[in-house]
């Protein structure tokens, strides 16, 4: 019997929304997010026959890759989840899907723990780290090198244009960490009294370039001209697979009213606030301002500028990552979601 194609559940559109809006946001947050949609949808779906539970399925992780386009670990997190969907019947497949899902997940905080006890390695008591954005993968190091018993200064950068350093400054003022808030542009004058550059990646790429919050590849340019190291925290599902086949990563470009509120560009432009200007569309109306506002959330940092990639596997020169890469990914970099894909 034909039916209508069982649809994805609420609550992964909701999860898709929190991820678009970055109200679930950081690669690895939004990785362990992806991977709870999927065991909801297979928890819930109502589908009555394996073909369309798995379509169900499949369409899930379609609604959850198209959210944002830059962070690997979403892609990495749909793909290992759906893998694991095996079996003859609806009951099967459901169980073996929630199985796989909460592994993942088990999988991913484990791997963030280690990688955390690997990068503390790196620190030394008395010293100060620079951070950039807000990393979980970033921050597991210090937390692990505090547990060790070192103390640490941080030099926090706030991180326009949403300000998720202030994420940053927050934790480790709760871990008891002197923390300086810095404007991003006053980096390069604090750099003389850093130790250490520490940033998450969103992706890193087979060439080992990362990439990373926008800004990152500057701060990496400056730290390396005062020769200060850089440390990339990145667990190996920010890896990104595609890139080892001549892939690059797409960089997402975000509203432009993350820059600019309405009022401030009616003042640049030196124009009254139009009330059409004022809706909730995502860019600003097309005119012939001559003012053109850009926000790409990402930038690339190359591997010349990268002291070490730190991940739970160990740590390694950015060059050389490539070789974990093929050790765990091969080349199977298939999107299962597009093959029910209706576009
Ligand atoms: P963890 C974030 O992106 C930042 O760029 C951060 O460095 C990276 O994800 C990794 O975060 P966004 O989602 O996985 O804030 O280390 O745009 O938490």
């Amino acid at each position: 019997m034909e039916g209508a194609e069982p649809g994805v559940v609420p609550a992964v559109e909701s999860t898709a929304d929190d991820i678009t809006a970055m109200r679930i946001r950081g690669a690895a947050a939004i990785a362990d997010a992806a991977a709870e949609a999927l065991a909801t949808q297979a928890e819930r779906s109502t589908a009555d026959t394996p073909t369309a539970f798995e379509r169900g399925l499949h369409a899930a992780a379609e609604t959850l890759y198209e959210t944002r386009p830059t962070a690997v670990s979403l892609p990495n997190a749909l793909r290992y989840v759906l893998r694991g969907m095996d079996g003859d019947t609806v009951a099967d497949l459901r169980s073996s899907t929630i199985a796989r899902a909460e592994r993942f997940q088990r999988d991913l905080a484990q791997a963030q723990d280690r990688l955390g006890e690997i990068g503390a390695h790196r620190l030394q008591d008395g010293d100060t780290v620079m951070t950039h954005c807000h990393s979980t993968d970033a921050l597991a190091c210090l937390e692990a090198a505090l547990e060790a018993g070192k103390e640490l200064e941080a030099i926090v950068k706030e991180t326009r244009p949403r300000k998720q350093g202030h994420i940053t400054a927050r934790q480790l003022r709760e871990w008891d960490v002197p923390v300086t808030l810095i404007a991003d542009n006053a980096a390069r004058r604090y750099l003389d009294r850093t130790d250490h550059v520490l940033v998450g990646a969103d992706s890193i790429a087979a060439d080992g370039s990362v990439i990373n919050k926008i800004g990152t590849s500057g701060l990496a340019v400056n730290a390396r001209e005062r020769g200060v190291p850089v440390m990339v925290a990145a667990q190996t599902i920010k890896l990104h697979p595609d890139t080892m086949t001549g892939h690059t990563v797409e960089i997402e470009m975000r509203s432009e009213r993350e820059l600019l509120a309405d009022e401030e560009r009616a003042a640049i432009i030196g124009e009254d606030l139009e009330p059409e200007t004022t809706g909730d569309d995502d860019e600003f109306a097309a005119t012939d301002s001559g003012l053109t506002v850009e926000n790409p959330a990402f930038d690339v940092t190359p591997p010349r500028y990268v002291d070490a990639i730190v991940t739970e596997r160990g740590q390694f020169p950015p060059e050389s990552i490539v070789t974990l890469m093929r050790e765990l990914f091969g080349e199977l970099t298939d999107d299962p979601w597009n093959d029910y894909s209706s576009h």
